[in-house]
């Protein structure tokens, strides 16, 4: 296989589906837009030009399968989501869409058969931009779909499950996708790091080794609103600043962690109906709060509300909070990465074993089944969820060229195995 034209091959698809988005200044692709639809359309072309068999499935999940023709072959699936953050980068998810599907492409070519069944599945949620529903797309393959996103509803009211009968999907079809953990061989994905460190280390490929945790809450604060010019300071309860010392103690908290690193992030931070010369009245922020193991991440968070609630009190606002995800941190299986990183040897760069601390599907999909990563350097100092996010063709060739060593070896340690369910 030439690896870089299979790598420039990825790379063009990625740039290709980045011309589609919700927002003309931006990579912005929101579960089920216009722009999501258009992606889908042309992800089933690619598959089906590839040749695998597409369907789409009940939430929207695009599918491509290239059967072994072994009887009772068991399928390993790989993938990622083609969803993004708003104004995103091009290769976060996509790239472990594109690369399979060239590999497929590669291996429907050469006629190469591997002894099990090929899955690729493009994800149609991961990030919860539109519905705060992270992993839409993967968690209900493992039985862990909470029907009651369905009943949420976007920025413009719009309910989660009118959106996908919209779109000629079947929300009451979600809970039957999931997967008989004994007719998989496990999951795999390909992703661009998503951070500096194989950058600065010189070295296209990393292995991973488990995924951080991560939980979310969504905040809500309730002050009272007045005028900005007639309420002496002291008499004031201010939900604006109120929330912003909630959100300094959620940065504090997680400076001051020992052992374990803890990273938070108030990503959305908003005055409800704000104005100039309104004391805020109410004010909604995000806490997103990860570490690499449940304990330091649990304990992070439980003083982070605690410190809100104090705060609340002494101010005489009122503090409200929703848990919105709670994904424990995974690791990923150690026979796979122990395969992947010698197929990275193989090609004769160096196997950099590492944790992600962002999160994947596979940290959805590796709590039913054997799971395994791949981290593509990512240019640019390696930033991320920016349109600043950049990675090279080379470096895609040579994660095909790794994917498909992993592959085969898989293939080596099937062709032992009896096709068909465990007794
Ligand atoms: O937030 C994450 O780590 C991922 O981009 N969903
Ligand atoms: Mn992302
Ligand atoms: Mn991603």
């Amino acid at each position: 296989m030439e690896t870089l034209s299979i790598g420039q091959e990825i790379i063009a698809a990625c740039e290709q589906l980045g011309r589609h988005s919700d927002d003309p200044d931006g990579l912005t692709v929101a579960y089920l837009s216009p722009a999501h639809r258009a992606v889908a359309a042309e992800l089933q072309e690619a598959m089906a030009a590839a040749g695998l068999t597409v369907t789409v499935d009940a939430l929207g999940n695009v599918l491509g399968r290239l059967a072994c023709g072994r009887t009772g072959a068991r399928t390993l699936i790989t993938g990622s989501h083609f969803d993004t953050v708003r104004n995103g980068g091009r290769f976060d998810g996509r790239l472990g869409i594109v690369l399979p599907i060239a590999l497929a492409r590669h291996l429907t070519e050469t006629g190469e058969r591997l002894p099990f069944d090929l899955e690729v599945i493009a994800f149609a949620e991961e990030e919860g931009l539109r519905y705060a529903s992270t992993f839409l797309g993967s968690s209900p393959l493992v039985g862990q779909f909470d029907a009651s996103v369905l009943e949420r509803s976007d920025a413009s009211g719009v309910r989660m499950r009118d959106a996908m009968k919209d779109a000629g999907l079947d929300p009451d079809g979600i809970a039957g996708l999931r997967r008989d953990p004994e007719r998989l061989l496990g999951y795999y994905e390909v992703h661009i790091e998503q951070g500096p460190v194989l950058l600065q280390a010189g070295e296209a490929l990393g292995v991973v080794t488990s995924i951080a945790g991560g939980v979310r809450h969504s905040c809500r604060v309730i002050g009272t609103a007045g005028h900005a010019g007639t309420v002496p300071m002291p008499l004031r309860h201010d939900a604006g600043t109120a929330a912003a010392e909630m959100v300094l103690a959620l940065e504090t908290r997680c400076r001051a962690a020992e052992g374990v690193a803890v990273v938070g992030t108030a990503g959305r931070f908003e005055v409800v109906r704000g104005a100039t010369n309104v004391i805020p009245g109410e004010c909604r922020f995000t806490i997103d709060l990860r570490a690499a193991e449940n304990g330091p991440r649990d304990r992070s968070l439980a003083d982070v509300l605690q410190a809100c609630r104090e705060i609340a009190a002494r101010r005489g606002v009122g503090f409200e909070s929703e848990l919105t995800m709670n994904v424990p941190a995974t690791p990923c299986t150690p026979a796979w990465v122990d395969a992947l990183a010698a197929a990275v040897t193989a090609l004769g760069l160096p196997a950099r074993r590492m944790p992600s601390g962002a999160g994947h599907d596979a940290m959805m999909m590796g709590r039913a089944m054997p799971m395994a990563m791949l981290f593509v350097r990512c240019g640019n100092g390696g930033v991320s969820h920016s349109p600043q996010e950049t990675m090279s063709a080379a470096d895609a060739g040579q994660a095909a060229a790794a994917t498909l060593g992993f592959w085969r070896s898989l293939g080596r340690s099937v062709r032992d195995l009896p096709a068909g369910p465990r007794e």
